[in-house]
């Protein structure tokens, strides 16, 4: 079922460094035309750190490993490329339609195809409002059940972010800070809440994957949680007023489900002179360098 291109293919057969990318950042979380830009940017990195990059989407109703470029110009421009969570993917491919993958989609094709390492910038999670909406990504449930291990920012700051941090423990989880005993707060270098573990290195974040394996069931993911540097985060008064406004314009306006995430994170682009984008490009460019060292250690193993 899975188109898995020649480069990854050979990478994943000879045991080379893989990393997975996902394609809803680029289809729905980055404006265009900066978003494409920014996909082959991202590519580059992975390059330049010696793995191979594995974007996933499902275009015509076949799920991707590894896009060439042409594909990739099709998830970040074309008209009517639907937000693919994990429940979605089955009616995708069933009814030969084109979209982009969350994390969620993405951790399950990316272990499905035998790929252990997975960049992203920031997870989704719990909503604020959750008791009134009950709205909680579905990435954390498929982080529950697959070994993966995503390197991230953190959560996206528009998320209710303790709340988040306690659902993960719940689903058991495993959460490491990346050089920092403070959980990230994607755009933010520091969320304002602490983590219990921190990892110092690539060959560390190997270690504890080579443990998961050990121990066993349940197969759950391992978050790497890797701060924006300081220098490039979103200045934090100026983060919470813009989102503030954000949380109210999206009530106001109703929007709900999948739209909700893709409308915020356009909101504080709009409002902040683009200095959102820039402190999440640099979450993401890191999370991608990052995830790279790890996968290649992990192939070392
Ligand atoms: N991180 C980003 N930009 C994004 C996302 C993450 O920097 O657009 C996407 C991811 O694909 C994540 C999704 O899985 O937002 C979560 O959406 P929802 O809240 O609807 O589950
Ligand atoms: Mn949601």
């Amino acid at each position: 079922m899975l188109v898995v291109s020649e480069e990854v293919r050979e990478a994943i057969d000879a045991r080379r460094p893989v990393v997975a990318l996902e394609s809803t950042i680029i289809a729905h979380g980055l404006p265009r035309p900066r978003n494409l830009q920014v996909a082959l940017e991202l590519e580059d990195a992975v390059r330049q750190e010696g793995a191979v990059p594995a974007t996933i989407a499902v275009l015509d109703g076949r799920p991707r490993i590894g896009l060439g470029k042409e594909q990739l110009e099709r998830v970040a421009n074309e008209d009517g490329m639907r937000k693919l969570g994990h429940r979605d993917l089955p009616l995708a491919v069933a009814a030969g339609v084109s979209g982009a993958t969350t994390v969620s989609a993405t951790a399950q094709l990316a272990a499905l195809a035998g790929i252990r390492v997975f960049a992203t910038g920031g997870l989704g999670g719990v909503h604020r409002e959750w008791t009134v909406t009950q709205d909680e990504s579905a990435d954390l449930g498929l982080l529950a059940s697959t070994r993966i291990t995503v390197v991230c920012a953190g959560v996206k700051s528009i998320l209710d972010v303790p709340a988040t941090l306690q659902r993960l423990e719940t689903l058991g989880v495993a959460v490491a800070g990346y050089g920092t005993d403070r959980f990230p707060g994607f755009y933010l270098s520091d969320s304002g809440h602490p983590v219990d573990w921190t990892l110092h290195s690539p060959e560390q974040v190997a270690e504890v994957m080579r443990a998961q394996d050990g121990l066993g069931a349940p197969e759950s993911a391992l978050i790497v949680a890797n701060p924006v540097p300081q220098a490039k985060q979103l200045d934090p008064e100026l983060h919470a007023r813009v989102l503030a406004d954000a949380l109210r314009a999206c009530a106001q306006q109703g929007v709900t489900g999948q739209a909700v995430t893709p409308y915020l994170l356009d909101y504080l682009v709009r409002h902040t002179d683009g200095a959102s984008l820039n402190a999440n490009l640099a979450a993401v460019g890191g999370n991608v360098r990052l995830a790279a060292r790890i996968a290649a250690a992990w192939a070392r193993r």
